[in-house]
């Protein structure tokens, strides 16, 4: 099928320039001079394009969503409307969490397309992880970032009419059902979409017949699709968060949707077990490691102490400080089965991670197996694990055959 076909304007590096030209409102952010366009997607999904003037000033970022899932081809169409949940959540999460989210410079409704932010002073997070630049103060920027969200698009920090029409607005149905099949169903069961490292065959098969586990992913999509507790960003992986110089930026809010807590922080832990895992294989710096290692507590502990700090301000007294522990405890355990999830589905589901496809056999292999095996225990094990360095003792046990232990 052509282009021309679809009901809206594809844009392309070789039109970008005109289509900002026909928008003032733009053309006014940049300097005077050329424009030159850098087609820099590297998502799943969308097309992503840099525009600048002044090569070493940030210009603006045009982002369109095209009728289809960009990775996969025409062949799997896919709604443009996600852009219209992408701009929701920016601007929703703009007001909330204002150092942590691109600023939006308008959303042109027909071509689902998105101006915004220049972040080209910060790097895609995973990237620079799988350089060996750790960033990790962006742990607890991040952490910080999810409970503001959770609280302040939630019951606990809004006044509960407005949430529920924010709830009812947000319904975000086919990115969820992406989320359902692509995380919490397909990597569990034989299915056309996976792939897996044929040197792990046996523990896959292990995995998709262990009753209880099945159990419990049963569980947390459940949880996944009930739970409605706050607009959550929805695939906060470190692919999705930009990191530099003094900011740590959550872009990408596609898959925004009211959802719980916990999957968010569950994203962004199952992307730092992968990346402990590839530290170990290629025997990074102990400074990296360490660095890589602490990022579940650091996260953690800046989601709570934003949150503990909040909770005197909510909107219901009667939620008294007593409880705020209560509502901790359970987001823990929730985070930590999502994460399992999450790295399942990164090791042997539809979307892998550079961090592990990049790597030589046999570390691929074998950093795939050891990233399954922490993924199950997490999973089947998240109830009774009380801290994150009971969590991170878990990881250490399965990664332990990848690289020696670097001593934290
Ligand atoms: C079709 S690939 C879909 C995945 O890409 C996004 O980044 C989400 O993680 C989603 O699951
Ligand atoms: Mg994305």
């Amino acid at each position: 099928m052509g282009r021309s076909a679809y009901p809206y304007e594809i844009l392309s590096r070789e039109t970008v320039e005109a289509y900002v030209r026909s928008r003032p409102d733009l053309v006014d952010r940049l300097e005077p001079g050329p424009i030159s366009v850098r087609d820099v997607a590297d998502g799943n999904m969308n097309s992503v394009f840099v525009v600048r003037t002044a090569q070493s000033r940030p210009g603006l970022v045009i982002k369109q969503a095209l009728p289809w899932v960009r990775v996969h081809g025409e062949g799997w169409p896919m709604t443009p409307e996600r852009a219209v949940s992408e701009d929701r959540g920016l601007r929703v999460f703009r007001e909330i969490a204002p150092e942590a989210t691109p600023e939006l410079y308008g959303f042109d409704r027909e071509r689902y397309a998105i101006a915004m932010e220049d972040l080209g002073n910060l790097r895609v997070w995973r990237d620079a992880l799988n350089a060996g630049e750790a960033n990790e103060w962006a742990a607890a920027s991040m952490g910080r970032f999810v409970a503001r969200i959770a609280f302040h698009t939630s019951e606990l920090g809004m006044d509960a009419a407005a949430c529920r029409s924010l709830r009812q607005e947000a319904v975000n149905d086919v990115l969820c059902r992406i989320t359902e099949d692509l995380v919490l169903t397909e990597p569990f069961i034989e299915h056309e979409h996976n792939r897996h490292h044929p040197g792990i065959g046996e523990l896959v098969d292990e995995v998709r017949s262990d009753g209880r586990l099945l159990e419990e992913v049963a569980h947390l999509k459940h949880i996944f699709m009930t739970h409605g507790e706050a607009l959550i960003h929805g695939d906060l992986h470190t692919g999705s968060v930009m990191a530099g110089p003094g900011r740590a930026v959550a872009i990408d809010p596609e898959f925004c949707f009211y959802g719980p807590v916990g999957f968010d922080l569950g994203a962004l832990w199952a992307n730092f077990v992968i990346s402990s895992a590839r530290a170990r294989v290629l025997r990074r710096p102990a400074e990296f490691q360490v660095a890589v290692d602490g990022m579940l507590a650091a996260s953690w502990q800046a989601f709570c102490d934003e949150l503990r700090s909040l909770w005197p301000t909510g909107a219901d007294p009667f939620f008294r400080p007593r409880y705020v522990e209560r509502y901790l405890r359970t987001v823990f355990s929730e985070a930590l089965g999502f994460a399992g999830a999450k790295a399942t589905r990164r090791m042997i589901g539809y979307a892998h991670v550079a961090d592990i496809e990049t790597l030589e056999d046999p570390q691929r292999a074998t950093a795939s197996g050891a990233v399954l095996r922490v993924a199950r225990r997490l999973i089947l094990e998240r109830e009774q694990l009380a801290s994150p360095r009971e969590a991170w003792d878990l990881v250490d046990e399965e990664l332990a055959e990848l690289g020696p232990a670097v001593r934290r």
